[in-house]
């Protein structure tokens, strides 16, 4: 553990479970505030003065609050010492690679496909119904996670050499789109699979996914 207290509002969603594993990760103390999506959580008025986006999740460090699971994982990584071992980049290149696996995850994979199915497959009584967009962004996904598939080591490394935040993002994806039943290139799944068996991703499920545990399932 870190001296690091820091407040994070949000469990239950993938993107909040970024920020608990980064956390677990560094060993961040967390004053974890579980609000949920969908519940009326994000809308009380109380929320609202914390993140007027009414996302979650949120980070308050003192009097600083800060919203974008991205945004806050990389700030975590540079508020708290990093244990041996975690990619924190050293100059413009390596800075420069993080930043486009961080970019291409949110925007090509997260945004672009995974978020649209969330909104019109999966929550169509609030988004509307959209079958060919949908279509289209599991068509999206795969070319682009095609695209890059070779660059991921299959099951028995880091993105960046070294785990980073990209890790994170791209195995919290990899996650979601498993969910989603979107076929994926063998090695991307022995990729999660291999990502997974750090102990940081069992510590934040417990704290992200709490009534997993509670119906007796594992990490
Ligand atoms: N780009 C944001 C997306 C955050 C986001 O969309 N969060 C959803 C849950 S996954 C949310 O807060 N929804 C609010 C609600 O539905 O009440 C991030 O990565 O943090």
């Amino acid at each position: 553990m870190t001296d690091l207290a820091v407040t994070v509002w949000g469990i239950g969603s993938t993107r909040t479970f970024r920020v608990h594993w980064t956390a677990a990760e560094l060993g961040v103390r967390c004053d974890v505030r579980p609000i949920r999506s969908r519940t009326g959580e994000t809308r009380t008025e109380a929320y609202g003065r914390v993140n007027p986006k009414r996302k979650i999740p949120t980070l308050q460090h003192g009097d600083f609050v800060l919203s974008e699971s991205g945004a806050i994982m990389a700030y975590l990584t540079r508020v708290s010492p990093v244990p041996p071992g975690f990619f924190v980049p050293q100059g413009a290149l390596a800075q420069a690679r993080l930043d486009e696996w961080m970019s291409f995850a949110s925007m090509e994979l997260d945004a672009h496909a995974l978020y649209l199915l969330r909104r019109h497959r999966y929550l169509p009584e609030i988004y509307g119904e959209a079958p060919e967009a949908c279509e289209s962004a599991v068509e999206y996904f795969s070319v682009q996670i095609g695209a890059v598939a070779d660059r991921v080591p299959a099951g028995d490394g880091y993105l960046l050499g070294d785990f980073s935040i990209a890790d994170v993002l791209m195995t919290t994806i990899v996650d979601c789109a498993i969910d989603y039943h979107i076929d994926l290139p063998a090695r991307l799944v022995a990729y999660r699979d291999f990502t997974a068996r750090r102990p940081a991703y069992e510590a934040a499920c417990r704290v992200n996914y709490p009534e997993r545990l509670d119906n007796g399932e594992t990490a």
